[in-house]
């Protein structure tokens, strides 16, 4: 009778955690714009609808079992107190949960960190557009080496990141060096962030790191703050308004903004 009813409870609050992962889970990331986004939010609602039920087995078993066992005052007396152990179920509970913690190893952690060195082999990056992104205290400089645009900037002077949808983009971070055209001297650790992408890379002095994103939605930073790029490491007095605009746009209007950036000599 105790088993039937724990597992009618069971199910149906397992039924009830289901329901609210699918209506929920979309909404674990704010807003996505690339398909590395959309695996980690899939990634995520993976690892909640696997753990719905497992949370709901806990938390009824700690509901249930003071209310089942409880022993009343004068048998603790009589009897002093007693440990039993259910050793099958002891050996259940740590077998699953070890396959549990090897299945999450596997998939999406392994999985996942396969599919982002996969993306950066050279025959998967045929007609990627490479940004060179430079971060320095505190702005982020963007050119484009396959267009002849060295510092984009929108027609007030500003830092702008424009992408066009569809297309594999290849970021070269680098932390603002010698080597740059206005270096002076090293500047500092930065992070490279741009929140409706779903990824961040640490832009390191001395090191070039590269990071590959499929922008999926035409939008702009006006649109949605999301789609903005931000520092998200901190990095000094200027750090929290370390960001510029991003622009993802069609094909040809790519093409016009290049047109655009060339005539006015960035
Ligand atoms: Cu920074």
């Amino acid at each position: 009778m105790d088993l039937i009813l724990f597992g009618v409870a069971w199910v149906i609050l397992s039924l009830l955690g289901e329901w609210g992962v699918s209506a929920w889970g979309p909404h674990f990331y704010y807003f996505t714009a690339s398909t590395q986004a959309l695996d980690g939010l899939n990634a995520s609602i993976f690892l909640f609808r696997f753990l719905t039920p497992i949370f709901f087995f806990v938390v009824l078993m700690l509901i249930f079992v003071p209310l089942r066992f409880k022993h009343r005052e004068a048998t603790v007396k009589a009897q002093g107190r007693r440990a039993r152990t259910n050793r099958p179920f002891v050996a259940i509970w740590i077998t699953v949960s070890i396959l549990v913690n090897v299945l999450f190893f596997l998939h999406p952690t392994t999985s996942a960190a396969e599919q982002q060195f996969d993306s950066l082999l050279p025959q998967n990056l045929h007609g990627a557009l490479i940004v060179d992104v430079t971060a320095r205290q505190w702005e982020w400089h963007f050119g484009y080496p396959q267009y002849g645009v060295t510092a984009a900037k929108d027609p007030n002077g500003n830092d702008v990141l424009y992408l066009p949808v569809g297309r594999t983009v290849e970021f070269v971070l680098r932390s603002y060096d010698f080597n740059h055209p206005y270096a002076l001297g090293l500047d500092v650790i930065h992070s490279f962030w741009i929140p409706a992408f779903g990824e961040k890379e640490d832009v390191i002095p001395g090191e070039t790191r590269y990071e590959v994103i499929d922008p999926t939605v035409i939008t702009s930073t006006e649109q949605n703050p999301m789609v903005r790029v931000q520092c998200a490491e901190v990095c000094g007095p200027g750090h929290p308004y370390m960001y510029a605009a991003v622009h993802i746009v069609s094909d040809q209007a790519f093409l016009k903004w290049v047109a655009a950036e060339h005539k006015a000599g960035n």
